[in-house]
């Protein structure tokens, strides 16, 4: 054997070694800073309603809210010590590029040239939407397609704004797009007559025929979806174990819906004779560890907010005033499409 091999030989070997031992994880520089400052900064919106939105004791509210005070509960040890910073469609991603957050959970769509092109990644999906059209029921329109021509009020930096040209192109017909950088402008625009129909994201559209209509029932929400809108929260690239933290609190969230474990029985079920409930309620095999984490970060997150079913139902399902139905966003195994990779 030649001499000059003995030291690549000796780094293949040290590398080798390095990843056959089960590396306890590093925690990443986020959250080195979160711990350091005791807060986690979460990028939220200006106001959408059961997603992200000051409720009448200025307290912040909501499906996106809650991922962030789970994130919390887990990584600080309390749902309350968050920054909340609240962000339009437009300043959302350069708040995150730039580290002013250190994550964004706010109706955000998942897609490819915002995951690579942008650097961030996105880390789960919370809820599966589509873009839909509110109209004045005195329109008399049942349809989108009936739009052609029509003027439609929409925000800038959304996929809304996109996804509205591109499905009335391949109509072959068009539309006239009136684009607002400001959601409340928007808003009164359209329910100022400016535009025949508001286009955004249907759980939005929800909503905002709910709560901004001067009367909800002189609006319908039209039944057409001309898009996927994958929602869910993302991270700066180049933090691999912040990524990895956000992605497994979301998916303990979907995993303790589907094992039954309801925010009031984290602590009972801690003498569950299931290892897999014992894991998510921190009296089984450590899961934290692998996380830079200790052992009882899920129950904590699952304590604050509860699972994934609760947090929907309480912020925009049965026991919210926006009543959306389950639909895509039930566990695969009740007809949705909500799934988490196996938390051992
Ligand atoms: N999901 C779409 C739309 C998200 C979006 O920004 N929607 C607007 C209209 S509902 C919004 O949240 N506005 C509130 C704000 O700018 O604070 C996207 O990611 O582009």
């Amino acid at each position: 054997m030649s001499l000059r091999i003995v030291p690549r030989l000796l780094a293949g070997l040290l590398t080798a070694a390095l990843f056959a031992t089960a590396l306890p994880a590093q925690a990443g520089k986020t959250l080195d800073a979160i711990r350091q400052k005791g807060q986690l900064a979460c990028g939220v919106s200006t106001g959408v309603i059961g997603f992200s939105a000051l409720d009448s004791q200025g307290r912040w509210q909501g499906l996106d809210v809650d991922v962030c005070k789970a994130i919390a509960a887990a990584v600080l040890g309390d749902a309350g010590k968050v920054r909340w910073v609240p962000l339009n469609s437009q300043q959302r991603f350069t708040a995150l590029q730039s580290g002013e957050v250190d994550l964004l959970s706010r109706n955000t769509t998942w897609s490819l040239t915002r995951d690579a092109g942008q650097g961030l990644h996105f880390a789960a999906i919370t809820y599966y939407d589509g873009q839909g059209f509110l109209v004045p029921k005195k329109a008399k329109i049942s349809s989108a397609k009936q739009l052609k021509g029509a003027e439609i009020c929409v925000q800038s930096g959304t996929t809304s704004e996109k996804n509205l040209a591109d499905f009335f192109r391949a109509q072959g017909t068009k539309v006239k797009p009136v684009v607002f950088d400001r959601f409340d402008a928007s808003l009164k625009a359209f329910f100022s007559g400016r535009c025949q129909a508001y286009t955004t994201d249907a759980s939005s559209l929800a909503f905002i025929r709910m709560k901004e209509a001067p009367k909800p029932d002189d609006y319908v929400v039209l039944p057409d979806l001309i898009s996927k809108e994958p929602l869910g929260p993302l991270v700066r690239r180049g933090d691999d174990e912040w990524f990895a933290i956000v992605k497994w609190v979301v998916y303990a969230l979907i995993e303790a819906e589907e094992l039954g474990i309801g925010q009031a029985r984290v602590d009972a079920l801690k003498t569950s004779p299931d290892p897999a409930i014992q894991r998510l309620v921190g009296s089984g095999d450590d899961l934290g560890k692998a996380l830079g984490l200790d052992k009882d970060w899920s129950a904590r997150a699952l304590r604050a907010v509860g699972n994934y079913g609760e947090i929907f139902a309480r912020n925009v399902g049965a026991d919210s005033p926006l009543q959306l139905p389950r639909g895509l966003n039930a566990p695969w195994n009740k007809g949705g499409l909500l799934y988490a990779p196996p938390l051992r």
